[in-house]
């Protein structure tokens, strides 16, 4: 990392980061999540990759959170639904300062709190443990309407992918909410097209979403925004932001396993342990793009 990139994460506690910081900060991110899934021969690169810029930009443009007091009752909440993505959400807690970056070396061993779903009362930072697909949207919709009981004003963001869309809860989730239609909740699509084993085309088909969406009651973008333009993201952002009626769903077309083309858009790569040999071809391809984003900033 350059010293431009290491100064903004040394100093990144009450930054909002512009989209040429963004892209490099999610650049050396994604560095880090191939390194560690390699190193300890676990996790799941396809889908921790292809949220991290949704994540990088929530956590440095967006979310009202502070690292030094994770419980803080008035911060705004996240939840992976998509758990299995773990060291996407771990690697942006720990170089947003939630907890020391070394501590990613534990992933996934015993008696770490980086454990491979996340788990609320261990990690600092982590607000719902997730990991069984399906429960996010739920869980989501009651901190939401948490916040209108007690007189919050903190934001809900609530990642699915395919997989918690395939479940019968979800739909159940999105329904409620459109019925009671909470404030500041806002669902975010990771939308790779691709699962555990197969298309989502294959395994089962959502398109049109937007349209089911918006048939359960929800405002949703009329924009596909590009979740690995960072420049799109943050116009997602100002579309939260826009007044009109709640709850809100944006769809970010993504390209699971991200940043490593021989492993883009493959099921093979959803969480298979990284080889010698791909993680240093896939390392090279990282590294350049780090170089890249960052000789912009
Ligand atoms: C209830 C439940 N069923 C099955 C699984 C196993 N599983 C883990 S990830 C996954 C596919 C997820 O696909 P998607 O949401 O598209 O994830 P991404 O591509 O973003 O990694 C499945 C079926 C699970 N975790 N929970």
């Amino acid at each position: 990392m350059n010293e431009r990139l290491t100064n903004l994460l040394n100093n990144r506690r009450d930054q909002r980061c512009g989209a040429k910081e963004l892209a490099a900060i999610a650049a050396a991110l994604r560095l880090q999540v191939f390194d560690v899934i390699h190193a300890r021969q676990t996790g799941h690169w396809g889908g921790a990759s292809s949220a991290l810029g949704l994540t990088t930009a929530l956590y440095f443009n967006r979310m009202r959170i502070n690292a030094e007091n994770p419980q803080w009752e008035d911060r705004d909440r996240f939840i992976l639904s998509k758990g299995h993505a773990s060291m996407n959400i771990y690697t942006v807690l720990a170089n947003r300062g939630f907890f020391p970056i070394e501590d990613l070396q534990g992933f996934r061993t015993l008696g770490s709190h980086l454990q491979g779903h996340p788990a609320m009362h261990k990690t600092p930072g982590i607000d719902m443990s997730t990991g069984a697909l399906g429960h996010g949207v739920s869980v989501a919709l009651g901190m939401a309407l948490a916040a209108k009981i007690s007189q919050k004003d903190y934001w809900t963001y609530v990642m699915t992918g395919e997989g918690c869309l395939n479940e019968g809860q979800t739909w159940e989730a999105l329904m409620m909410a459109g019925k009671y239609k909470p404030e500041r909740l806002v669902l975010m699509v990771d939308y790779n097209r691709v699962q555990l084993d197969g298309t989502a085309a294959e395994i089962m088909p959502l398109d049109p979403l937007a349209d089911k969406l918006k048939a359960f009651g929800w405002n949703v973008a009329d924009t596909v925004y590009n979740g690995h333009d960072t420049n799109d993201i943050l116009a997602s952002f100002a579309w939260m932001d826009q007044s009109g009626p709640w709850p809100k769903a944006v769809v970010y077309s993504t390209v699971k396993g991200k940043g490593v083309s021989f492993m883009e858009g493959k099921s093979a790569w959803h969480g298979a342990p990284i080889d010698e040999k791909s993680y240093q071809e896939g390392r090279v391809q990282l590294e350049a793009d780090l170089e890249h984003k960052e000789a912009s900033l």
